[in-house]
């Protein structure tokens, strides 16, 4: 058996969790073809997997994962060749990732997570924080005929940075010391793909038109030992309810008769139920 990692990374609230939940309960529940196949859980994480699969069931949202709560989630899976893998994936906050860019500083259990071969960077495709142009927004407010906030000065800080630069940031902080550890395969999943699925691009061009700078770093920046991948997936196949919502979208979510057919992974111009697919790509050995 081989043992791999694979980092779940992505800035607050972009569907790490969720994935995690879907996940669990596509290879648990065997309800679908999958490339990979459940084999057995390893100890330590199985509570939080049952508690996220089943509010993910559920169409509930997931609880915000705190910082202090970070849980190592450890499976072994089986290749289509038979051969079991464990993989191992921290649930780490989004918070560990916002502090890298804001504060240049990374606890010491999540660098050396940051060190695995496979990496899963997530980014919320409905939430991309983009640059805003103070003279575009000047010309939208006379064009709407609406008066613009002048009065309250706020102070740059880090955490304004638009997801591009904070992405691309931590990026190439894991191509610098102490985190550059050589070839690495990275799947860029744009989550809550059913929010961007309505423009009709692939995910590949969904992150040029929305993330330009970042699409360029990774087509001249990327370490070239880094092979890459953008994936489009909803985990949730729509909006699940939160503590205070009740939504028909989650209603009809909660009343297709096998979950798992839910969730939808698009590579390119291909789409499956299969969250597997990502991660088998990630453990594939390079091409000598
Ligand atoms: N519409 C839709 N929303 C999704 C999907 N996946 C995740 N979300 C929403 O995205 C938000 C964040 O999801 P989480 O999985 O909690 O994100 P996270 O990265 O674990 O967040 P932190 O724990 O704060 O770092 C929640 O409101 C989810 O309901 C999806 O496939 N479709
Ligand atoms: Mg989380």
């Amino acid at each position: 058996m081989t043992d791999q990692s694979v980092v779940v990374m992505g800035l607050p609230e972009s569907g790490k969790t969720t994935f995690l939940a879907a996940l669990w309960h596509l290879v648990s529940e065997d309800e679908v073809a999958c490339k990979l196949k459940y084999v057995t859980l390893k100890a330590g994480n199985v509570d939080h997997l049952h508690e996220i699969a089943s509010r993910w069931r559920e169409a509930k949202k997931q609880e915000r994962t705190s910082v202090s709560g970070d849980k190592i989630v450890s499976m072994v899976l089986k290749t289509e060749r038979g051969e079991p893998q464990t993989i191992t994936f921290p649930d780490v906050a989004g918070e560990a990732f916002q502090q890298m860019w804001e504060r240049r500083e990374c606890d010491e259990a999540v660098a050396e997570w940051l060190k695995a071969p496979g990496v899963l960077l997530f980014v919320h495709a409905d939430k991309i924080v983009t640059p805003r142009w103070v003279v575009v927004e000047k010309i939208l407010a006379e064009a709407l005929d609406v008066e613009r906030e002048t009065k309250e000065v706020i102070d740059w800080s880090p955490g304004l940075a638009p997801t591009q630069v904070q992405l691309t940031d931590l990026l190439q902080l894991l191509q610098s010391a102490p985190l550059n550890v050589g070839p690495r395969r990275l799947a860029i999943i744009l989550s809550a793909w059913d929010k961007a699925a309505k423009l009709e691009l692939t995910p590949e061009t969904y992150l040029a038109k929305k993330l330009p700078m970042l699409s360029q770093f990774l087509k001249h920046g990327l370490n070239p030992l880094w092979e890459l991948r953008v994936y489009g997936i909803s985990a949730q196949g729509g909006e699940y309810d939160d503590k205070n919502s009740s939504l028909p979208e989650a209603k009809r979510l909660r009343e297709v008769s096998l979950p798992s057919e839910r969730i939808q992974v698009v590579y390119a111009n291909n789409t499956s139920h299969d969250l597997t697919e990502p991660l088998q790509w990630l453990l594939m050995q390079s091409p000598p």
